[in-house]
């Protein structure tokens, strides 16, 4: 006879539901989101200069393959408990792909807008196989989101991007994760900047933490790609270019409090070059840890913080945030690694092959 056995972990709006902020309405659409591994690079660390501990949440073991699962368990949540039938999103594809899985896990209408032939592979086939209207446009992630921000004004259709309160409310509990797996919050935090809602999330979730707890705070390194760095640069930046295409972002919507987050946590925001975060994604991938070009922007950035001396990590524990899976862009490996070698089928040829190797 079977018995039931109990399940242990339910998602983030179960285990942390009481201390997110949000209406006693809010219902449970969950997906199992959260409880990502905090995995242990020390031989990254060794390359990087040795001397500290180093971790990757890995985020890309969500649900949908990235972070944006946490934040959106709680806004859909909350949307269906409002009443809404419809929800909308700008995206560069995370948020895109998981706005449809929630949507559907919950029977909404989901439309979603994206930056056309800017969206890596695995997140378009996401969106269109959780079943969202998927509308691509003529324009940048920047003209995408101003346009369903208008429309949500105008239409019963609810804003799910990071410019709705819950979305951050969910994501802030990668850093209660990263404290109950910890003992206490890092001493660096090091994660990629693109519309700011995560690091804003991070911030709000420490500084809650702290405040409950006593974890302390750590200091926050956001980066941000050289092509696509309003926050670096102090303007907004028209027509954004990167490699890392979800981060290909010009006017991030939560800038102003990716700054003060920064300031506040005595950290900063950084830039890298592309060139940069596709040698940092290869040297994780070294590791055993395949993210998308943008989650490797952060420790891309810590990396040259280490290299300018600018950041002095010795004795210190460091946490990367690495926000999407490898999956989700294909592409890209294609078109920056070698393609497989082809061999005849015969033992002779994987021979000869073999002992070149071994010479
Ligand atoms: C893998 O999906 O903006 O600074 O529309 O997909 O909170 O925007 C994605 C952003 C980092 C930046 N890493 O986070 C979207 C979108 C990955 C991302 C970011 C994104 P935010």
């Amino acid at each position: 006879m079977l018995t039931e056995k109990k399940i242990s972990y339910t998602g983030v709006f179960d285990r942390y539901r009481s201390l997110l902020n949000i209406p006693a309405h809010t219902q449970r659409v969950s997906l199992l989101e959260g409880n990502t591994p905090l995995i242990p690079l020390p031989r990254l660390a060794a390359e990087l200069g040795g001397g500290f501990d180093l971790w990757a949440k890995f985020e890309g073991m969500n649900p949908t393959g990235s972070f944006k699962d946490r934040g959106m368990t709680v806004a859909v949540g909350e949307a269906v408990g409002r009443g809404s039938r419809a929800i909308i999103c700008a995206s560069t594809g995370n948020t895109a792909a998981s706005a449809a899985a929630y949507g559907a896990a919950a029977g909404l209408r989901v439309v979603v807008l994206i930056p056309q032939g800017k969206v890596a592979a695995g997140k378009l086939a996401g969106a269109v196989a959780y079943g969202a209207e998927v509308i691509q446009i003529d324009g940048s992630f920047d003209d995408a989101l101003n346009l369903v921000v208008e429309i949500s004004q105008r239409q019963p259709i609810l804003l799910v991007n990071s410019l709705n309160p819950y979305r951050l409310e969910g994501q802030k509990t990668a850093a209660f994760e990263i404290c109950d797996t910890l003992g206490e919050a890092p001493d660096w935090l090091c994660l990629p900047v693109g519309n700011a809602g995560n690091i804003t999330a991070y911030w709000m979730g420490f500084q809650q933490y702290h405040e409950l707890q006593k974890t302390k705070l750590p200091q926050i390194l956001g980066v941000q790609a050289a092509g696509a760095a309003p926050l670096v640069l102090g303007h907004p930046v028209d027509y954004p270019e990167t490699v890392a295409t979800a981060i290909r972002i010009g006017r991030p919507a939560r800038g102003e409090q990716a700054l003060t987050a920064a300031q506040e946590s005595n950290g900063r925001i950084i830039a890298v070059s592309d060139d940069e975060i596709l040698d940092m994604q290869r040297r994780l991938a070294g590791n055993g840890v395949w993210v998308e070009p943008a989650s490797a922007a952060g420790l891309a950035g810590l990396k040259r913080e280490l290299q300018e001396q600018r950041i002095d990590v010795r004795g210190k524990r460091v946490v990367a945030v690495c926000t999407g899976h490898g999956l989700k862009d294909p592409e890209i490996i294609a078109r920056s690694m070698q393609p497989p070698l082809q061999l005849p089928p015969t033992a002779d040829a994987l021979e000869t092959y073999l002992q070149k190797g071994m010479e």
